[in-house]
């Protein structure tokens, strides 16, 4: 069913068992104050939904698109093609450790871009900071808690001390 609240930001996975790997980019969506929505949508299993879910997401607000999928990975590349918004893929651990879909999400043929990340929990954090990111152009607040975020994980690295 569709919500209607407002959100800048959407997470959709292909499975919920996909969720334990794509939480971190709900997480750090939320540590940045982005309001967002994660959604379980299969590009092969309920495409009808997937796009229905789009275009709701977009009247919504929605700027940004996460895609979290695994094996024949086709879901960022289906909202690629279905929206203007920038789509950022998760490529999800799989059988075949996760090669199958990050080739799947990162071979996008040239003229429908899916920025591909890491394979697993790295890519999925990684994914919401560059949606943090592209928000931050429009929202100088938003720029501002990215600077702070980097300084203080080089802060950290500074302060490491070895046994
Ligand atoms: C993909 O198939 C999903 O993104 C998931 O990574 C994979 C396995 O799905 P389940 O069989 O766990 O539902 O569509």
């Amino acid at each position: 069913m569709a919500k209607s609240e407002i959100i800048q930001a959407a997470v959709i996975m292909g499975s919920k068992s996909d969720w334990e790997t794509m939480r971190p980019a709900s997480e750090t969506l939320r540590k940045f104050g982005v309001a967002h929505e994660c959604r379980v949508l299969s590009a092969h299993r309920t495409p009808e939904a997937l796009v229905e879910f789009l275009a709701d997401a977009e009247n919504r607000g929605c700027a940004v698109f996460i895609a979290g999928a695994g094996g024949a990975a086709h879901l960022a590349g289906v909202i690629a093609s279905k929206t203007l918004k920038p789509v950022f893929g998760v490529p999800i651990e799989s059988k075949l450790q996760g090669l199958d879909s990050l080739l799947s999400t990162v071979q996008m043929p040239a003229g429908i871009p899916v920025g591909a990340l890491a394979i697993g929990p790295a890519g999925a954090t990684n994914a919401a900071l560059l949606a943090v990111a592209v928000l931050a152009l429009q929202q100088p607040e938003l720029a501002e808690k990215l600077r702070a975020y980097r300084a203080e994980r080089a802060q950290n690295v500074l302060d490491s001390t070895l046994d």
